[in-house]
This record gives C-alpha cells, structure tokens and sequence, in this order.
C-alpha cells in the first residue's frame, strides 16, 4: 500500500521539495487528517482525554502485535520511558554507556540518579562495544545503557552473556529501532531488560511526541505502568514514588493513524536510502554507515563519514550545504561525554573513546524522509 500524501498541506510539500526551498534533516510522516479527525470525533463524545483510555488500550494492543510482544507501556516522551526505566530497575551507582547517542540517554541516567561510565562504540555498528563494556565493570557497576544508534542493532547476545555473568540489569535505548527484527525473527524489542522506543516527531513511526516502554513479563509491565502513573494502585494506595509520564488519548489516536501507513513509510525510506547509495557511489571520501547484516532495517537516518581523502572537512561539508539550504545534521556531536555538565556527572572511565571522538567529528545524517524527490537527493 502506498501511503498517500500525507503533509501537514500540499503547500508545504511542493515548498520543501523545490530546489530553492530549505531541506530539513527529516520531515515526519503524517496520516490523512481526515482518520484522525474520526478518533478526534470519538475522544469528543467519550470526553475520556487521558489516564489510559480506549484509544491508549488500542495503540497499546496494536503497537503489541505489531512488534511481536506482549508487554508495552505507553509513555509521553522516551525521555521519561528512559527515567523510569532506570527507576524501575533500581540502576544505582555505575552505569556503563555510550557517548555516541542523544543526550536523553545520559540525562536520563543522572535523572534517575545513576552515574554515567561511557565506554567507546564499535567503528562499523556505531553502537557500544561489548568488549569495552566488560573492561570497565567495577564493583560499582549496576547496569548497561546501551542505544540501538540510527536503528542498527547492538550485539545483544554479547552484551545479554556480560550482563549474565557479571549480574548487571540492561536498558536499551531503542528510540531509533521501530520495528527492527533481528533474523532469527525475534523484536529488537524482546532483548533486555527493558527497552524504550520514541514516537516524536523526528522518528520513523511518529505520536507527535509518544514512545514505549517495553517490559519481558506482565509482572514488571504492570509495575511500568504505575510508575508512569505517580505509582497509584486505587483509590486508597500508591505503590511507589511515580511520575506522570501518561500517553494522551489524542497523542494515541494519532498513533492508531500512523500505524496501517507506517510499513510503507518505511518502502518510501529504503527508496531514498538505495537512491543516495547510488548517488554516492563513486565518491572518494564519502562514506555511508553499512547496515549491520542479521537484521531487518527501518531506514531511521542516513548517516555518512566524511573521510580524510574527500575535498573538505565534516564541518565545511555541513556549513556548504547549510549554505545551500540544506539542513544536514551533525548526529551525535558533541559526544555525551564532552558536554560539560558531565565532568561533573559522569565517572572518569578509563576508555579514550577514539573510535566515538573520531567519528563524532566525521559524522553528517543527510536529510532523510519518505517523500525527498529526486531533484532534492541528487541535490
Ligand atoms: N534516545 C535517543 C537515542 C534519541 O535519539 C532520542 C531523541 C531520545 C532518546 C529521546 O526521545 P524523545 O524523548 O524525544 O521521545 C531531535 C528530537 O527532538 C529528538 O527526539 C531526537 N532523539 C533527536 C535525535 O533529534 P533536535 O533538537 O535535533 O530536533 P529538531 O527540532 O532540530 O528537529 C530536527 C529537524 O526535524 C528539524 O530541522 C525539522 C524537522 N522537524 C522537527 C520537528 C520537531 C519537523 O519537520 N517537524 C517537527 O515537528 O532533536
């Protein structure tokens, strides 16, 4: 099925793909406006607007079947799925992470009160190394953050058998793996302890801002759940020290839109993805990031590794085209660890992070979203 033309308007869409138009490192994908309205009609006469709701239970139940899971909780934003996460697991003391990833996932670890340990990424996957994980465990060490960068999976056997031997709880930071499968058929999503995905504005599968928290048993589901609900059990108890990190119904409505369109939204990005390969094919310098071989893909981003050998620097490619009006984007820089809060925040490891140094100053993600012409990519 071809989704159809789903821009915020048809002016919006021929602007954003006129060669003098601005182009953004991503656009969302939008449902016709007339589904949503229909749900929109629904919220207005139950007048239920939030605290888990039939559209909440709905999306709940597809994005499960969906996935291939059974225990999906439903939160506001995959920065709160992240706090909770941590809170949830009781990650105290050390934490190892990567610094190659969005600030939410070190922010969420100081949030929930666990101290950073950022250890360096694997050159090809851009995801942590397993190795470096298990070098940097000390006594301290309660947990593993690991993120599913640009929607390539982690090594999650390696890094489930270091947790299994060194007794450690693993969160992984899948906002960007909507739908990932690994070959064996098995969700991304069924691996670790608990995994949170996004649904903003900027990710495959989008709730205007939205994102899950995914539990391995009913058990720590219904403990999720409370968690994002101050901790309420009834009317007359409250488990634990909560937040609100509630889905709203219309935030759920727009999920329950978006998901009948979203595996073609995904055809539209592995068109775009094949076009630039072809473009760039031939390029001294310019290097597109591989997608790992073992699973499914979902075309989240299309970063490329600007190399020694091409005519100027990452930043000179990205201030030219910047120039040119488009909007490329230098994800993930500057590494996590180098922000300056997290002198304070974070554990002095031992890891240079070479590899994360290296490409954090080589990495440019090209615009990337289904509806990019082809005037815009060979621009
Ligand atoms: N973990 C990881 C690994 C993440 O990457 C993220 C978020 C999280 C956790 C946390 O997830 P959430 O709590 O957000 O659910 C953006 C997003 O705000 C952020 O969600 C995302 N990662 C990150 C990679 O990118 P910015 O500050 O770079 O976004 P912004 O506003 O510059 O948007 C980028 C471009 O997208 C704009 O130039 C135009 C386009 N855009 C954006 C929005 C918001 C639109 O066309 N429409 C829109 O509504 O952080």
């Amino acid at each position: 099925m071809t989704p159809k033309r789903t821009d915020a308007s048809p002016a919006d869409a021929s602007a954003a793909n006129s060669p003098q138009q601005p182009l953004f490192v991503t656009r969302p994908s939008l449902p016709p406006l007339a589904e949503l309205q229909s749900m929109l009609e629904e919220i207005w006469s139950n007048r239920t607007l939030t605290n888990s709701g039939p559209l909440h239970r709905r999306l709940e139940q597809r994005l499960c079947s969906h996935f291939g899971i059974t225990n999906l909780t439903l939160v506001a934003n995959a920065t709160l799925g992240l706090m909770l996460a941590v809170r949830h697991l009781e990650l105290r003391g050390e934490v190892i992470t990567t610094p190659f990833s969005f600030v939410a996932t070190g922010h969420s670890l100081i949030w929930g009160g666990a101290t950073p340990v950022f250890v360096d990424i694997n050159p090809a996957t851009l995801n942590i190394d397993p190795e470096r994980i298990e070098r940097a465990i000390t006594p301290r060490t309660t947990g593993i953050m690991a993120v599913h960068c640009f929607g390539h999976a982690c090594d999650v056997a390696a890094i489930e058998d270091i947790a299994r031997r060194h007794g450690l709880k693993v969160i992984y930071d899948a906002a960007h793996a909507f739908g990932i499968r690994l070959d064996n058929e098995r969700s991304i999503l069924e691996y670790g302890d608990l995994s949170v995905v996004s649904f903003h504005a900027t990710k495959v599968f989008n709730t205007f801002e939205g994102g899950a928290i995914i539990s391995q048993s009913a058990d720590s589901k219904l403990a999720v759940d409370r968690l994002t609900n101050y901790g309420i059990v009834d009317e007359n108890n409250i488990a634990t020290v909560g937040l609100n990190a509630k889905m709203s119904e219309v935030h759920a409505a727009m999920g329950v839109a978006q998901l009948s369109y979203v595996d073609a939204v995904i055809q539209s990005r592995r068109a775009v993805d094949e076009r630039y390969r072809e473009l760039l094919e031939g390029i001294a310098g310019l290097m597109p990031v591989d997608w790992p071989a073992g699973q499914s893909r979902n075309y989240y981003a299309f970063p490329v590794v600007v190399g020694d050998d091409f005519r100027c620097s990452r930043d000179e490619l990205h201030q030219q085209l910047k120039n040119a009006g488009i909007n490329a984007r230098r994800y993930f820089y500057p590494l996590i660890s180098d922000l300056p809060m997290y002198r304070e925040h974070a554990a002095r490891g031992d890891d240079p992070l070479e590899v994360a140094k290296d490409i954090g100053r080589r990495v440019l993600c090209l615009p990337m979203y289904p509806d990019l012409s082809d005037t815009d990519l060979k621009r």
